[in-house]
């Protein structure tokens, strides 16, 4: 029997901005809204006003537009995947790493290759000398796959492979290791990467130019559609663009246009809607914006639903959106680690509360080094103890209803929604990555997010409040890359031994023709050579031959860094002195940023490079790519008077000696080097002893490491 209900006061919202007044401060409530970078205003109230008039507040998981999940039932009956991201040195070293986490609770595979892998480069290519082995596991042939997955049994555990430039002869390896263990093509679960659009944008992992790289994806798109049925044959990432930059409306409506895309490039090759879509998954990031995470996933599939009814599809399949996530590496801090554990958990719950069908959780040594076994440990059991200790999994998307989650929901819609018809109004996703704004736009963005946390403004614990006095060192796990690369060298020698020359030239001669006339499948093809032993190298040199190889051609913002930056005082001191500088000397200081390698994450290299300039620099960004002779040869031809060296792959160790080998060879060591990015303090010693003049890891502030850079300037000039 229940009580009697006493008689309350009711109170209406006049009332309440009354009293809400009396509290904020200058009594001004609207104050207290907090104005996103995605344009969103987040009140601090919501009430049953805010949700009457929106037109989706009360759909059923599991059916049309499905904003409250994919599924009918959803963690109730099946809660999401624990996938997590990993690979390292050699194939047996990976291998060895899966069968353990499998074992350890981890439910499926992904595979993180090395980035000579990603750029179609062998391991004995002379251009990735720094890379072999070092952000993923390196991969040259099928016996190398055959490794990856030895005692994995491929008919039942799903495989996700992160791979976008070598797509080809990496899928094609992967299907042939699975038919020499015996699992036919139509027995395959998982999924490929293959979302090319981002890479031009922000992942840079390209090999060809835009072009002959949608080719490759809609041949993926077909091969799979016919032959694996149970394989997504695309991952469509807002994740990258998250990383790098991007608020949330911005990874939103990119990523689906993206979508929209090559389902274009699909339709255009006499594909039905429905006998591919079904197949198409995609990947959000999910950073430590709590409630705008949880009412993008959900507005993610709203419009998705939208867009694909523009396309006349049909099937239940086509219309939901299904998606993995993957909590924010670049939120994660250097400074006080174990705090990472904290933030990826928040991270990991916003992910489970959006609905995703599989997560990585990042480990905390992210901002350090790749993760230990006792670090991916740890982040294996945060998504452990989500699904089996908290009962989290019980409810179907427990914060619909809400009245802030429901209007959110709409808001995020409506952001990217605008975008994504902005970018229609362009021409597409293909026009607006070639003209190189969507990238800009992603870039601007980023540089007001440092300004931002440089001058205090958005709050990061450990880092610009809450400093601890002293760090203590944790452990990193190392790679000798050097031995890695060895031993591919020597297996590479063996295949090529071992296998019918003829045979495979005539297969890679295939590859090229069919690159040249547009006619018959490129996979079908590669998988013919990947089984005659093939290597990655060469049949990424047989499209080569063709296509050439894409060029980006570097941009960047300016003034956006110095007008979210709020703290004019120290700001204009050290403008001032760069003026100085210049009164001087005759000339600004000169300073390129480069990028070295293979390793493309540039994040960091062009917000250092906007907001250097908007501090006076003149600054020379370095293509992608270059090897320590090139850039030595570029800095000299630009006369500047430093190279800052970004790097976040873990190629410092090899490369940034060689860059100043290479300054000293050239007659150049007048010219000082910093470098700045993912770097273990273990290994601070040696890059300084190797003679670099400053190193400034996540977290610095740029007008700290900027002011050092130019005393160091100053004093290399005395
Ligand atoms: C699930 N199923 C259910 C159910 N829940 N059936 C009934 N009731 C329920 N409640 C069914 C599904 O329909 C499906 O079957 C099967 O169970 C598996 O579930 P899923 O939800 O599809 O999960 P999964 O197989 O894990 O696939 C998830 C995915 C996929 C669709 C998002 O694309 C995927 O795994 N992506 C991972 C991508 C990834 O790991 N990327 C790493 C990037 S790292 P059926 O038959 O319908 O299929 C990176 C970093 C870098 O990129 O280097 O830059
Ligand atoms: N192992 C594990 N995680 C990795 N990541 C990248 N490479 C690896 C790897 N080899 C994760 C990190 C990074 C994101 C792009 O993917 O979290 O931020």
């Amino acid at each position: 029997m229940s009580p009697k209900s006493p008689e309350f006061k009711s109170a209406n919202l006049d009332d309440w901005a009354k009293a809400a007044a009396r509290s904020a401060p200058g009594g001004d409530v609207s104050a207290l809204s907090w104005h996103t970078p995605d344009g969103i205003s987040v009140k601090p109230l919501y009430t049953a006003q805010d949700i009457k008039d929106l037109p989706y507040t009360d759909t059923l998981p599991g059916f049309e537009p499905y904003i409250r999940g994919p599924q009918a039932t959803m963690y109730a009956v099946r809660p999401w995947t624990i996938r997590q991201y990993a690979g390292f040195s050699t194939a047996e070293e990976s291998n060895a790493f899966y069968r353990k986490a499998l074992a350890a609770g981890g439910q499926g595979v992904s595979v993180a290759f090395d980035l000579a892998t990603h750029r179609g480069y062998d391991s004995d290519h002379p251009r990735v000398t720094g890379d072999v082995g070092k952000a993923g596991v390196a991969i040259d042939s099928v016996e190398d796959m055959k490794i990856l997955f030895d005692q994995i049994p491929l008919d039942k555990v799903s495989v996700s492979m992160t791979m976008n430039g070598a797509v080809l002869p990496v899928l094609a390896g992967y299907v042939v290791a699975a038919e020499e263990q015996g699992v036919s093509q139509d027995q395959l679960s998982g999924t490929i990467q293959n979302d090319i659009l981002k890479e031009f944008m922000v992942r840079n992992t390209y090999i060809y130019p835009p072009e002959p790289s949608m080719r490759i994806i809609g041949d993926i798109i077909e091969y799979t559609a016919q032959h694996m049925p149970k394989f997504n044959s695309i991952s469509i990432s807002g994740y990258h663009m998250q990383e790098a930059g991007a608020n949330q409306a911005l990874e939103l409506a990119f990523t689906l246009a993206d979508g929209k895309e090559y389902v274009k490039t699909a339709i255009a090759k006499g594909m039905d809607v429905d006998g591919f879509a079904g197949r198409l998954s995609f990947f959000w990031a999910i950073g430590m914006n709590f409630y705008l995470e949880v009412a993008k996933m959900r507005a993610a599939r709203l419009l998705w639903c939208r867009i694909m009814k523009e396309f006349n599809a049909k099937s239940p399949k086509s219309l939901m959106l299904r998606t993995h996530c993957q909590t924010s590496g670049w939120s994660l801090t250097e400074q006080d680690p174990y705090n990472n554990v904290v933030r990826t958990t928040i991270e990991a719950m916003a992910a489970v509360f959006g609905g995703t069908q599989s997560l990585h959780t990042n480990s905390f040594d992210e901002a350090i080094a790749l993760p230990t076994e006792f670090s991916s440990r740890i982040a294996r059991n945060t998504q452990l103890i989500i699904q089996e200790e908290t009962h989290i999994t019980s409810v179907v998307d427990p914060w619909a209803g809400s009245y802030m989650m429901e209007k959110l929901t709409q808001d995020m819609a409506d952001a990217a929604w605008a975008i994504i018809e902005e970018v229609d109004a362009m021409g597409g996703m293909t026009k607006a990555v070639d003209s190189g704004w969507a990238k800009l736009k992603i870039e601007a963005a980023a540089a007001e997010k440092q300004a931002r946390i440089d001058s205090g403004k958005d709050v990061i614990v450990g880092v610009n409040k809450y400093k601890l006095k002293t760090e203590d060192a944790i452990e990193t796990r190392d790679i000798d890359n050097v031995a890695v690369r060895d031993g591919q060298i020597t297996r590479l020698k063996n295949i090529k031994q071992n296998r019918d020359a003829a045979l495979v030239q005539s297969a890679l001669s295939a590859i090229t023709s069919a690159a040249e006339s547009g006619a018959g499948n490129l996979l079908d093809l590669t998988i013919r050579a990947m089984r005659l032993r093939a290597t990655v190298g060469e049949v990424s040199d047989a499209m080569e031959k063709v296509y050439g190889r894409h060029r980006a051609d570097t941009q960047k913002v300016t003034g956006v860094y110095a007008a979210a930056y709020d703290s004019a005082e120290g700001w204009d001191k050290l403008k001032a002195e760069i003026d100085q500088f210049a009164q001087d000397q005759g000339r600004r200081p000169r300073v390129m940023i480069s990028k070295l390698g293979q390793d493309g994450h540039d994040r960091g290299a062009k917000v250092v490079a906007t907001a250097f300039a908007d501090l006076g620099f003149d600054i020379d960004i370095g293509p992608l790519f270059q090897t320590p002779e090139e850039c030595a040869r570029q800095a000299i031809e630009n006369d500047v008077h430093a190279v800052g060296v970004s790097t976040l792959a873990a190629g410092h160790k090899t490369l940034v000696p060689a860059i100043l080998a290479e300054l000293k060879k050239q007659g150049a060591d007048d010219i000082i080097v910093f470098v700045g990015g993912v770097i273990p303090r273990q290994d601070y010693e040696m890059l300084y002893e190797a003679g670099v003049k400053g190193i400034y890891g996540p977290g610095t502030p740029i007008p700290a490491s900027a002011k050092d850079v130019l005393e160091q300037i100053k004093a290399a000039l005395k």
